[in-house]
């Protein structure tokens, strides 16, 4: 080619990029398969796949799509070699089933999407992308080894092995599991940025393992595979009874790397009889106490190549299979998140050397230190001072919650811990050597990997750090499992709490995967008459379980996921558990009554010390178990509906019906006052529909005037809380909800933030305005439970909120709220469809909306009054579809209201 028709060549294509781009007004991000991006362990026969679609004109909607699938990359990208395919005219575009021949096990299947839109534009296809199957059983070939002899050493054991790759290969997939926690290395690389895997699950059913495409970290020729074991939550202490090996005495580890050669053939390296072990120099791990770590105990190189000391290690042991299921980890795992550098470094009154580092936080310090070999530093934690200023561990309770380093020769390290995270905003350190600067210690935030998905701002700084406090307590307790607290001896996955705060939670970040995997687990240890545990995985007495509002778990949870994701699987999986609850707490009820059983009620509700006046706020814990008896068996109903079961919808209604039957004779009086005349009473009543119509108004303002008399407060407890403001507002007592909301004195929301918390307390009065403690027994400054009011501020606030009937966010309703004298509101949501925005100010009397729908959804957006358009007012509701909008009203109109 000459330079002249280089130039036209290069001309053409420009122009012709130029017009494609042109004409690309539509295009899909955010590829998804079962909630993850490019997973690669898919257990399911019938993975989903989502995408969304970024358009610039409005309205626009899915018309149809296309998907392709096969086995080889570049293939698929050119739409050769498709085994499957699947072209429909339809809107969804969340959760497609694959629907092609039998998927073979750990294979990766590639696949790409276009569609056209309702404007008759055709969007690109995608980029390839890929999901990879997970093992089936007899694909395990590795073999269980462990430590020779009993595993008694507090000790963590190095497994080690080298093996040589005598082709060119070009992929290698590592599966990992083990009793306990690991961390694997492949010539002195960690294989992965994860941490605490193979997570907590119900081991005793099933354990999962982790997938790891390795190919990066192998070479030709000899490589090394080094992994640590720690205790973890299978061997070390669980729950608050001193319990150890709760799930097995012996830690143990199965790891299988296939490699693929250039040429076809196939290799595998497995854990067997051929591996060695010696003890490292992480001397005591355990969740709950901490680490010690014992540098001179190191053994440099040890998980590479050339280290010719393992001549003195031992061989393994071997271990039997147990009875547990393999599963492919579907959740996503626990990385290293925010980082905090040291805020101050103080002496206390007590002389101690204290770091704080501002927030409340989960996750351990990195530790940089230099000193004589044999020097001990230990840090502490912490998460509150005395008024005093003193470090307080008292509420720890037993955990010792101490990371404990011994330093080598005089070179400088870095510290961490492997197997234990803690709690804490401030760190106590002893035994440091030489002055200790700020420089010197980082602290590492470390929680599940989950997607933010949701933005809450507001002209109010005070309800800015709630909604900080509510998204750190979120972090906190999100570790793999959803937990009560994350720092004393408990650390449990208690379900009251999780079913309080789920749909905060979907709000703040993407919990589909993080609950997928955890209901698994909530069916897999229930019991087989239908009891539900109070803790998930079940550490208690088998029978430890049926207590109202945190067995309800069972429905609650899987039916939040629904209406948040669109998830319809989570139901069809989740549905015979929910039944068996409901079929529990039928077996147990007496004339529909359910009124038998222990229960923790409307746990830590408003209780002053010296009650002579009577003003503790306890609710009859059986009128509670009523009304969550009735939301169960409606939540049955609801999924039964979207199941397409209409006979079990139907039987499931009468019983409902007997339900509020029977609660309505038994706990409400003929006038119609409840026999508990608790704020958390009337709550549950009316959030779950069980008064007759014609006393609903009447029995919201005797909530409200409950709220007036104690002084515009709050009084519930965990099971009130979540529902009150809901309560206020749909019942045209919105001023009363943000005046609860907006309180800033004991009890109520504000009141924690006014006291410096950077997280949510497990009680309101976590620290009273003295400057006291509550009692050290149990008194978490870092519990997620009320922060479920997140749930409101997002609905009724940002107004934005999703629709049962086209779950997902496909059909939007937005509908803000506004009061107490906020000016503005700042809502997101990534939705899986997109993102919608909700923001509004008021200037000048008049309520300013934007508003974000993202493509292929419907919104009603409802103002809270009617709408100004050019001067004039019309209805101040409106239909519109995906794009940006702008909308008016007069506030005058909405004080008048
Ligand atoms: C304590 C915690 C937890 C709660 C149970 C009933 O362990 O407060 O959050 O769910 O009690």
């Amino acid at each position: 080619m000459n330079i002249i028709s280089t130039k036209c060549f290069l001309l053409s294509a420009l122009l012709t990029l130029n017009l494609t781009v042109f004409a690309q007004k539509i295009s899909l991000t955010d590829l998804e398969v079962e909630h993850l991006n490019n997973p690669l362990s898919v257990e399911t026969s019938a993975p989903r796949m989502s995408w969304k679609i970024n358009a610039t004109a409005k309205e626009t909607k899915q018309a149809s799509y296309e998907i392709r699938v096969g086995t080889d990359k570049n293939e698929v990208s050119k739409g050769k070699n498709i085994f499957w395919k699947s072209a429909k005219n339809t809107d969804q575009s969340v959760l497609i089933a694959y629907d092609g021949p039998a998927l073979e096990s750990k294979k990766r299947y590639y696949w790409q999407v276009r569609i056209k839109d309702n404007h008759g534009n055709t969007s690109p296809w995608s980029a390839v992308q890929y999901w990879q199957t997970s093992l089936k059983p007899a694909d395990w070939t590795a073999k269980w080894i462990t430590v020779s002899g009993k595993d008694t050493s507090a000790r963590s054991p190095l497994f080690r092995k080298e093996f040589s790759l005598k082709k060119p290969f070009k992929s290698a997939m590592a599966y990992i599991t083990a009793k306990g926690l690991y961390e694997a290395n492949i010539n002195g690389q960690r294989v992965s940025d994860t941490y605490f895997a193979p997570g907590w699950t119900s081991y005793k059913n099933h354990l999962q393992y982790q997938v790891y495409d390795v190919t990066a970290a192998l070479k030709s020729g000899v490589n090394a595979l080094g992994v640590t074991l720690g205790n973890g939550w299978y061997k070390g202490r669980i729950g608050f009874n001193n319990q150890k090996n709760f799930y097995g005495d012996t830690r143990g580890l199965l790891m299988q790397i296939e490699v693929e050669y250039n040429d076809g053939t196939k290799e595998t390296i497995n854990t067997d009889e051929s591996w060695k072990y010696a003890y490292g120099p992480i001397m005591a791990s355990d969740i709950y106490d901490g680490e010690t770590y014992d540098a001179r105990m190191e053994k440099a190189g040890w998980a590479n190549t050339r280290y010719k000391e393992d001549a003195s290690w031992t061989g393994v042991g071997m271990m039997e299979k147990g009875p547990e299921r393999l599963v492919a980890m579907s959740g996503p795992p626990v990385r290293k998140r925010e980082q905090f550098k040291a805020l101050k470094i103080f002496k206390t009154p007590a002389g101690e050397t204290v770091v704080d580092f501002g927030q409340n936080l989960v996750g351990w310090v990195m530790l940089k230190a230099k000193g004589a070999a044999g020097t001990k530093i230990t840090l502490s934690h912490a998460e509150v001072l005395t008024k005093e200023g003193n470090f307080y561990t008292v509420n720890l309770r037993s955990a010792k919650a101490q990371d404990i380093y011994i330093l080598k020769e005089n070179t400088e390290q870095i510290f961490e811990p492997h197997f234990t995270f803690q709690g804490f905003r401030y760190v106590k350190v002893e035994g440091y050597p030489g002055e200790l600067k700020p420089e010197d210690l980082t602290a590492v935030a470390l929680y599940s990997d989950m997607e933010v998905t949701g933005k809450f701002s507001t002209s109010n700084a005070l309800l800015n750090q709630l909604q900080h406090n509510i998204q750190w307590g979120q972090k906190g307790n999100f570790v793999d499992v959803p937990t009560d607290c994350p720092q004393r001896d408990e650390r449990l996955g208690w379900t009251g709490d999780a079913q309080a705060f789920a749909n905060t939670a979907a709000y703040n970040m993407n919990v589909a995967g993080f609950f997928t995997k955890w209901l698994k687990d909530v069916a897999a240890d229930q019991q087989p008459n239908g009891l539900i545990p109070h803790v998930i995985p079940n550490v208690l007495g088998p029978n430890d379980g049926a207590s109202a509002g945190w067995a309800d778990v069972s429905t609650i949870i899987p039916w939040d996921m629904y209406v948040a994701y669109g998830d319809r699987r989570i139901l069809e999986t989740q549905y015979e558990s929910m039944k068996k609850w409901v079929g529990y707490i039928s077996s147990v009820a007496k004339d529909n009554l359910w009124n038998s059983g222990g229960h923790f009620g409307d746990w830590l509700f408003y209780r002053p010390d010296d009650d002579n006046d009577g003003r503790a706020a306890v609710t009859d814990k059986y009128l509670i178990a009523q009304t969550f008896y009735a939301h169960s068996t409606q939540l049955v109903i609801n999924a039964a509906k979207v199941l397409g079961k209409q006979e079990d919808a139907d039987r499931y209604a009468k019983l409902l019906a007997d339900i509020k039957a029977a609660f309505v004779k038994e706990y409400l009086t003929p006038s119609g006052r409840l026999v508990s005349g608790t704020q958390t009473a009337y709550v549950l009543a009316l959030n779950f529909d069980m008064l007759p119509e014609a006393l609903r108004a009447s029995s919201a303002e005797r909530l409200v005037a409950n709220i007036q008399n104690y002084g515009n407060h709050l009084t519930t407890g965990f099971l009130g809380t979540p529902y009150l403001c809901h309560v206020l507002t749909r019942y045209d007592h919105n001023d009363v909800a943000y005046k609860l909301l907006m309180q800033e004195s004991y009890p109520s929301w504000l009141y924690p933030v006014k006291m410096g918390a950077t997280t949510i307390w497990e009680r309101w009065d976590g620290i009273k305005p003295n400057g006291s403690f509550q009692t050290p027994d149990m008194n978490s400054y870092n519990h997620y439970a009320y922060g479920a009011i997140g749930d409101w501020m997002y609905r009724n606030m940002a107004g934005i909120n999703g629709d049962e009937s086209a779950p997902g966010y496909k059909k939007i309703t937005i509908r803000p709220k506004p009061g107490a004298g906020i000016t503005s509101v700042a809502g997101e949501l990534d939705t899986p469809y997109g993102l919608l925005k909700s923001s509004w100010k008021i200037e000048n009397g008049i309520f300013k909306l934007d508003v974000l729908v993202p493509a292929n959804t419907t919104a009603t957006v409802i103002l809270p009054a009617a709408e100004l358009k050019d001067g004039k007012e019309t209805s101040n509701k409106s239909e519109i579809g995906s794009g940006v909008y702008h909308f008016e009203c007069r506030m005058a109109q909405v004080a008048a209201k």
